[in-house]
């Protein structure tokens, strides 16, 4: 069967784009360490109260300039719903929902997680630049919802 040269210049092109796209997902995912925010574990929805480190939601500084934020969301609101840290510091989200299906979104970073009861969400991100920023829920969760929204609060460094 003979092919036409235009035709084999095409299917050269295309399957050069397909590695192409594979060499570049490859490198992302593993030169890069580009990841989907994952899992982090389960828990029980009803028994947050009891369970560490959902017992006390807060803000817990690890080591100089890193930070946990231990998070609760729930219909209509985030426990807690202010956090204070620090210019520069890398802040590591662990969220969970006690009730229904949620989500956080912070401005001005990558943090865009869907918060499902019975699911440890977790993600990281660095706060360079002091300011506020707004986070709030992007998962119609009731009539409660618009007003479901906390911020960040980056301090400039002492
Ligand atoms: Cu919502």
């Amino acid at each position: 069967m003979e092919i036409h040269r235009y035709e084999k210049i095409w299917i050269a092109i295309t399957i050069s784009a397909v590695i192409l796209m594979l060499a570049a997902i490859s490198l992302a995912s593993f030169g890069l360490g580009l990841q989907l925010p994952g899992v982090a574990g389960s828990v029980d929805p009803a028994k947050l109260a009891q369970t560490p480190p959902f017992d006390k939601p807060g803000v817990y500084q690890i080591t100089e300039g890193k930070y946990q934020v231990v998070m609760v969301a729930f219909a209509w609101g985030y426990n807690p719903n202010e956090v204070r840290v620090p210019a520069g510091s890398r802040v590591t989200f662990k969220i969970t929902s006690r009730d229904i299906t949620h989500g956080i979104f912070i401005e001005k970073t990558n943090i865009n997680l869907m918060i499902l009861p019975g699911q440890i969400s977790e993600a990281s991100v660095t706060f360079k630049d002091p300011g506020e920023y707004l986070f709030l829920c992007h998962e119609y969760c009731g009539v409660g919802h618009q007003a479901m929204a906390g911020k960040i609060i980056v301090e400039p460094k002492p």
